[in-house]
């Protein structure tokens, strides 16, 4: 060989080791947000690329982080939030700057208002810029937006404090009432450069991230004597119940009190719907006579009418005793004779051991009420859940696919419009906990793909979808994302034409339809098959329970369009009176 030519491959070899040596010994801003994630045990972002995070998500992907990448942010947002809520591990959301950055916002107020631990990420621009208004690529404000809507919101500006933003995001998450966090890392932050050694042991293991918070012993006597001395005590189970994990000690609860409990609607199947203690079919009931009610894990909002009003009977008529983690709770709405304040696997255990074989059984009285109205209930909407018609009602349709839930128990139901929510909270029985995910505290539309998508990837399970037509077109485009992960999610679209009805006119006349109406007799299925999934159109309740068994049974994505009586619903469904109709409109 020349000696021209060994020089040049000796300086290559050199260069190269110099190259692996700067490579070995140093570390950048990409590096240490993926270390520090994977050494807190975070192993899915959910998030939509584009600058300045696409290197990112390609990276996280490489250092065995699975990145499920969306077709808009909120969705991704929404999968975050449910991941944490099915997993007691915060969820992670990724968006790009100012536009991404407000498409995952509502992801994470809704999740904070959900008590669901999450975290958005947000590349973000260059604060120089930003602060001076001088208009820089995609500026925002993001850390100042963000902070009201969130529990708590960081920046991190040094690669050096990854480790520590990251830790303090994690545990703001998960740590007391759990919610939504958002972390700002601007764009210059990713490419800072530092020494790798130095680098590795700045980052944090968050220890303990949820400690344990045990109630005081007075407080837990004080409950314990109210449901004690009552004559018509009620559990209410919330999903701040279903989100603690304390399944065992919660049915024990409630199996040796002997307590009727009513699950609010994400905490049904914490004891199946069909146990018999469950008032799920007495609601109007219960609420009404109970003396004295246990609250876990759920609030006096506007779900449970504030805890006042005719819903529950005469003013003063009950004692409420409330177990939550967060004190702030304690007599939000009315007064709470005896707050339990902790974790509810703590707080559910310390009453467990005041619950011997001396307890009360409830007055029989109590029990024979509320298991004959439950009775009368259930029977009076027996027979309409056998209507095989075309086109389908609602009960019909929902009968359909309560059969196959009973069948399929540890399938993950998700569920989001009106009629078509209110109707499958009653009539499709639950029988395992945290599989029933639906709009939660806000009533909000749009979960419906997101909590699909993040529940399919977390658990591995069957999830089935039931979405009215307008909640699904929320967050339809997703159904791309579900064909190209391949996942074992089955939507049926619940089809009658519009919100709440499709039956709707333009009182104004002309040609523009009325504003709840859509595009009459849609075949949402081709969505599906557009993407090389399964499409069914599906007009009886036969149809549609087929149509569901073999999607489950193939795993394959499916979109079942079951049509429905465009006159079924009723306007905003159970909550119609929430919805302010002005006296003086014209017809
Ligand atoms: O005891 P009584 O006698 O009272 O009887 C009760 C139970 O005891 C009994 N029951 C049973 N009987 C027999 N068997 C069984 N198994 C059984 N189980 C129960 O049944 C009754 C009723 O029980 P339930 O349901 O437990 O009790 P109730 O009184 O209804 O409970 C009260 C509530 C408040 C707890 C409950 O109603 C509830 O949880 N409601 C949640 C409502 C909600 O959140 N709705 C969503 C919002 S509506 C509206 O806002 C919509 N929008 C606007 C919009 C939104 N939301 N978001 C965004 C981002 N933009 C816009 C829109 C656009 S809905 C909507 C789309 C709607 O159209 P779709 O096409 O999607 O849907 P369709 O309506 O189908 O067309
Ligand atoms: P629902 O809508 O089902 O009634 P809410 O979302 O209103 O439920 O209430 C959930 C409650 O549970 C919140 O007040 C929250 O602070 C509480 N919570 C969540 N996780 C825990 C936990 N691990 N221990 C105690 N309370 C919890
Ligand atoms: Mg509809």
């Amino acid at each position: 060989m020349a000696d021209a030519a060994v020089k040049d491959k000796h300086e290559a070899a050199s260069t190269d080791a110099n190259a692996a040596k700067v490579e070995q010994e140093l570390t950048d801003g990409f590096h240490l947000v993926i270390d520090a994630l994977k050494l807190n045990g975070i192993n899915t972002i959910y998030g939509v690329p584009g600058i300045p995070i696409t290197d990112f998500g390609r990276m996280a992907q490489v250092a065995g982080i699975r990145v499920i990448s969306f077709r808009h942010e909120q969705n991704a947002g929404n999968a975050a939030a449910i991941a944490g809520f099915l997993t007691k591990k915060p969820g992670i959301c990724l968006t790009v700057s100012a536009p991404g950055f407000l498409n995952g916002l509502t992801a994470l107020a809704n999740a904070t208002t959900n008590c669901f631990p999450m975290i958005l990420i947000s590349g973000s621009s260059e604060r120089e810029i930003v602060d001076l208004q001088q208009g820089d690529y995609e500026e925002m404000d993001q850390l100042a937006i963000a902070k009201p809507l969130c529990k708590a919101a960081f920046r991190v500006l040094h690669a050096a404090d990854i480790g520590i933003g990251v830790a303090r995001a994690i545990r703001a998450a998960v740590s007391g009432r759990p919610g939504g966090v958002y972390l700002d890392l601007p764009a210059k932050l990713f490419s800072q450069v530092m020494n790798a050694d130095t680098g590795a042991k700045s980052l944090v293991k968050v220890i303990d991230p949820a400690p344990a918070q045990l109630p005081a012993p007075a407080a837990v006597k004080r409950a314990l004597d109210v449901l004690k001395s009552a004559k018509r005590p009620l559990i209410i189970l919330g999903k701040g119940a279903a989100y603690a994990q304390a399944d065992d000690a919660i049915r024990a609860l409630v199996e040796k009190s002997g307590i009727p409990f009513l699950p609010m609607s994400m905490a049904k199947g914490l004891l199946p719907d069909t146990h018999p203690q469950c008032a799920g079919a007495a609601r109007s009931t219960v609420l009404k006579d109970a003396d004295a009610v246990m609250l876990i894990g759920a609030r006096l909002n506007w779900l449970l009418s504030h805890g006042k009003g005719k819903t529950w009977g005469e003013p003063g008529s009950k004692k409420f005793i409330q177990i939550d983690i967060e004190p702030k709770e304690m007599d939000s709405n009315v007064e709470i004779v005896a707050p339990v304040v902790g974790d509810i696997g703590s707080c559910v255990s310390a009453l467990l051991e005041g619950i011997d074989g001396k307890w009360p059984a409830p007055p029989a009285d109590w029990i024979n009420t509320v298991k004959s109205k439950k009775e009368e209930n259930i029977a009076k909407m027996a027979p309409r859940l056998m209507k095989n018609s075309a086109p389908m009602d609602y009960h019909g349709a929902l009968g359909a696919l309560r059969t196959i839930v009973k069948e399929r128990p540890d399938a993950i139901v998700v569920n989001e419009g009106a009629n078509t929510l209110d109707l499958a909270r009653g009539i499709i029985d639950m029988y395992q906990p945290r599989k029933r995910l639906d709009v939660g505290t806000w009533g909000v539309m749009g979960i419906g793909m997101g909590f699909a998508i993040g529940a399919a990837i977390e658990t591995e399970k069957p999830v089935l979808a039931v979405e009215g037509d307008s909640a699904f077109g929320f967050s339809g485009m997703e159904v791309e994302t579900i064909c190209r992960y391949n996942l074992p999610v089955c939507v049926v679209v619940f089809n009658n034409n519009g919100i709440y009805r499709g039956t709707d006119v333009n009182s104004a006349g002309g040609s523009d339809p009325a504003t709840t109406v859509f595009v009459k007799d849609s075949r949402y299925d081709k969505m599906m098959e557009a993407f090389g999934g399964v499409g069914v159109n599906v007009t009886t309740p036969d149809e549609l329970k087929r149509a569901v068994n073999e999607a489950m049974d193939s795993g394959k994505p499916t979109l079942i369009n079951a049509v429905i009586d465009p006159a079924a619903g009723s306007e905003s469904g159970r909550i119609g009176n929430l919805n302010p109709q002005s006296v003086l409109r014209k017809k």
